[in-house]
This record gives C-alpha cells, sequence and structure tokens, in this order.
C-alpha cells in the first residue's frame, strides 16, 4: 500500500468518513487549493473584509474567535455568508485543554458558540482522551471535526516524541469518528511507514514566503517545505497574507492594503498548488 501523500484530494474525499473532513477536501479539489487563511484581526470588519478578499483563493478560515473586540453573533452570520459565498469552510483554532465536561461546555457554549458555526476545531491532548470524548458529544451531531495538536511551529515546543504519537494512536483509535486529523509540521501518521489503517489530514502553520520567523518563536518554512517535502495538507498563513493590513501604510490607506493581501491570497494559493501536483507527480 502506498503513502496517503500520494492519493489526491479528490480520491481522499472519495473515501473519507468524517463529514467535515470530506467537505474539506472536497473543497480543495473543486477550487484547486490548499490553502487556509489564518484570520487574527482583533476587530469584526476586518475579519470579514480578510474573509472576502482571500475567500476565492481558500478552502478554510482559521480563525481565534476570542481576539475580536467588538464580537456579536452577527460576525457568525455575515462569515457562514461569506463562507458560502466563496465556498470555504471554518476552522476555530481554540485549542480546547481541559477536562472533557468543561471542553464540552466550552465548545457548544458562552459567548462564542462556536460548535454551531466552526466545521473544524483542535484539541491538545493533554488531558488524554476525555477531552475528545467530551468535544464529540457536541461535535459529531453537528458533523464537525477534530484535529488533535500532534506538533506546534514554535521554538522549543513541547509537542514531540511520544506525545505526538500519543496524538497519532489517539487518532488511529478514535471510535467517535471525530477525530479527522492533525495540526502537525510532519506527516505523524507516516513515521513508521503508510498508514493504511485511516485517512488522516495534516494542517500546518508557520508557513511564509518572505520571512524566517517573528520576535515571539514562530518559525516559518515555505509552502513547498510544507506540502511536498514533509507530505502535510494544507498550509495555515496568517501575516503573510494580511500583513499589509498592519503596517502604517496599510492602516492609512486600506484599499490599497487589500489589494496586496488579495495578492498575497493568489501568490500563496499557487505555492501551495504547485507543491501538490510536484508531491503526487502531477507536474
Ligand atoms: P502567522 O501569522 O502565519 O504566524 O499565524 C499563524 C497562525 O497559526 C496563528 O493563528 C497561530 O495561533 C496558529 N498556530 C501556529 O502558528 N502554530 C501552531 O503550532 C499552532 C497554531 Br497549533
Amino acid at each position: 500500500m502506498s503513502s496517503i501523500t500520494l492519493k489526491s484530494y479528490a480520491e481522499r474525499a472519495a473515501n473519507q468518513p468524517n463529514a467535515a473532513a470530506k467537505a474539506l477536501l472536497e473543497c480543495m479539489a473543486r477550487k484547486q487549493t490548499n490553502l487556509s487563511v489564518s484570520v487574527d484581526v482583533t476587530n469584526k470588519q476586518d475579519l470579514l473584509d480578510v474573509c472576502d478578499a482571500v475567500g476565492p483563493n481558500v478552502c478554510l478560515v482559521k480563525t481565534h474567535i476570542d481576539i475580536v473586540e467588538d464580537f456579536d453573533m452577527d460576525l457568525v452570520e455575515q462569515l457562514t455568508a461569506l463562507s458560502k459565498k466563496h465556498d470555504f469552510l471554518i476552522f476555530e483554532d481554540r485549542k480546547f485543554a481541559d477536562i472533557g465536561n468543561t471542553a464540552s461546555l466550552q465548545y457548544s457554549s458562552g459567548v462564542h458558540k462556536i460548535a454551531s458555526w466552526s466545521h473544524i476545531t483542535n484539541a491538545h491532548l493533554v488531558p488524554g482522551p476525555s477531552v475528545i470524548s467530551g468535544l464529540a458529544k457536541v461535535g459529531v451531531p453537528l458533523n464537525r471535526g477534530l484535529l488533535l495538536l500532534a506538533e506546534m511551529s514554535s521554538a522549543g515546543a513541547l509537542t514531540k516524541g511520544s506525545y505526538t504519537q500519543a496524538c497519532v494512536d489517539e487518532a488511529k483509535k478514535d471510535t467517535t469518528g471525530f477525530v479527522c486529523g492533525f495540526i502537525a509540521m510532519s506527516r505523524v501518521d507516516e513515521k513508521e511507514g503508510p498508514n493504511t489503517e485511516k485517512d488522516l489530514l495534516i494542517l500546518t502553520p508557520g508557513v511564509g514566503l518572505d520571512v524566517k520567523g517573528d520576535s515571539l518563536g514562530q518559525q516559518y518554512r515555505t509552502p513547498d517545505q510544507v506540502i511536498r517535502e514533509s507530505g502535510c495538507d494544507v498550509i495555515i498563513v496568517g501575516r503573510g497574507i494580511y500583513g499589509p493590513l498592519m503596517t502604517e501604510e496599510g492602516k492609512k490607506d486600506k484599499k490599497a492594503a487589500f489589494v496586496k493581501v488579495r495578492e498575497q491570497g493568489e501568490r500563496y494559493k499557487k505555492a501551495g498548488w504547485e507543491a501538490y501536483l510536484a508531491r503526487i507527480g502531477q507536474k
């Protein structure tokens, strides 16, 4: 049996049992993009405007909804409308890490009601597999998907070795059908040869074409290193795309900044897709 990395996204979509992962793979194949934009801006209108600008080029919008200062449920409604308009899914990067009961309440309730609008979310396995069961109780009936944080992109991350392996083992033996992949820097499920048990997605942050890192430990690799060399499936790009909005110039002339944001989206989409075609031998 061959590696998951040699299969097309469309082929994998056809055999994917998790509804959210299936929808994501189908969207990637349909739009020819493995780009996820991480929209880490702190006001509602900027968040919506970035999604509208890059929407045509992405398969997935990643949010940190708790950083939005003027959050309200109208934001969620508008974001959902944009996800339909541009054909992308939504991933709230919540990184749940509490006991099952608390995680399930954090996922379903509170101000943000994440499960009601986010197709995919993620969790640390630090509390043990009960965090999966707690979240699954809420997410499975809604056809959501869960990614385990098997590896992080920041310097000195403790997500390595036996911890990473435990994430892989839990994902493979998950009986809820909720776990559909990982946040990871490499093909963690194929460290010991092809994974023939269960198709799992690998989404990878820490992607940049112009710089190697930031002043707070982030480390960047190129789309080619992530998709072709490391065998990951989705590139997650934040400041590399919306960065033009954050400069003094961008704050003064938002219209011009959004033109650049759109261009960066196209650039990362192209780089990610070329790396994928090279990986599956179609280029
Ligand atoms: P950047 O602007 O491209 O550096 O943003 C990366 C995003 O991905 C940001 O929202 C982080 O919270 C997120 N991230 C990450 O950078 N590294 C990780 O290991 C994980 C998430 Br998990």
